[in-house]
């Protein structure tokens, strides 16, 4: 007889905000694009797609819900995917501002980040030279002395302006540190299980995107979280793909995007998310497991629905 497979929840960060300016043709930043390419995404075998919104004029990461509206309902009408709405925003923008979006729709999901820290892409203002927008080359190389500011106070404050909302978060733990972040914030009572934690790898500032601190992620949150938690895994970069396709045969979700690389192979710009989405999937489905469809993710989490948004 055979066994039951095991169903991976596919989540596709599509536009770039935080740490990846526009250094690809292929990454979307007007609202069309973005659109059409969370929709390709979906269609590729995205159940969850995590949506930045940036200003299409100055191209700059925006946290006006106006900069989402145009887009969040034709993803809806077009896809039965969880829409999950960014609170990271920008590096540079507080805590009110960045939950605004997801509390204005009333999202299904939305990030929590789990802890402060200096989430730096500095070392790109060496390595590239054509930005496409004036902001970018100071943005990145000032980000060597900016902090991610995500503090215990924060994080109360965005829970709790967002519990009526019933939203989902995807807890982002950029570090070990931020798994205790997170069961302190879930013992006080701020989140209820199953909680959906994002094992955040390979961003300067954070931990090293490799097997054995993918393992020690992973075993500290069993310790701290029992049958409490679900899990996904982002590594940025090259270590993309293949920390998703390990991740996958450990039991867990994958999330890709170019939000977190712009690549599809070392050294290869990828054409769309949809490309990232479907070499991911023929990975996990070769290799014995099933996609989640978005009705499966929802259960798997405990989602309130589709029908339950505000856009
Ligand atoms: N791209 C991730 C490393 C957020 O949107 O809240 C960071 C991120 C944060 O996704
Ligand atoms: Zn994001």
């Amino acid at each position: 007889m055979a066994g039951k497979r095991n169903k991976t929840i596919i989540t596709c960060a599509v536009t770039g905000a935080i740490h990846t300016p526009t250094m690809s043709d292929a990454l979307p930043y007007t609202y069309d694009a973005i659109a059409e390419q969370a929709i390709e995404a979906a269609e590729a075998g995205a159940s969850i797609l995590h949506l930045h919104a940036r200003n299409n004029e100055t191209g700059a990461p925006s946290v006006d819900p106006a900069d989402f509206a145009p887009f969040l309902p034709r993803i809806k009408q077009a896809t039965d995917a969880v829409i999950n709405i960014s609170t990271g925003g920008s590096l540079t923008l507080s805590i009110q501002d960045r939950i605004r979006p997801a509390a204005t729709f009333s999202a299904e999901m939305c990030s929590m980040n789990m802890g402060s820290m200096n989430f730096s892409f500095h070392p790109l203002a060496k390595r590239y030279d054509n930005w496409k927008f004036d902001w970018e080359r100071d943005y990145v190389a000032n980000s060597d002395g900016n902090i991610f500011r995500n503090t215990f106070k924060d994080i109360r404050e965005a829970a709790e302006t967002l519990a009526p909302h019933n939203i989902k978060f995807e807890h982002e733990c950029y570090d070990v540190g931020h798994l205790y972040n997170l069961k302190f914030c879930m013992d006080t009572g701020l989140f209820k299980a199953p909680i959906f934690i994002q094992f955040v790898m390979g961003i300067l500032g954070g931990i090293g995107a490799d097997i054995d601190n993918l393992v020690f992620m992973k075993k500290t949150a069993d310790k701290l979280f029992g049958d409490d938690y679900r899990w996904s895994i982002l590594a940025a970069g090259n270590a993309q793909i293949p920390m998703a396709t390990t991740a996958s045969q450990m039991g867990g979700n994958v999330r890709v995007g170019l939000e977190d690389s712009l690549f599809i192979a070392r050294g290869e710009l990828a054409r769309s998310n949809a490309e990232q989405v479907a070499k991911i999937r023929r990975i996990v489905e070769e290799l014995g497991c099933d996609v989640a469809t978005p009705e499966e993710a929802r259960e798997i989490l405990d989602l309130k629905g589709g029908d339950r948004v505000a856009f």
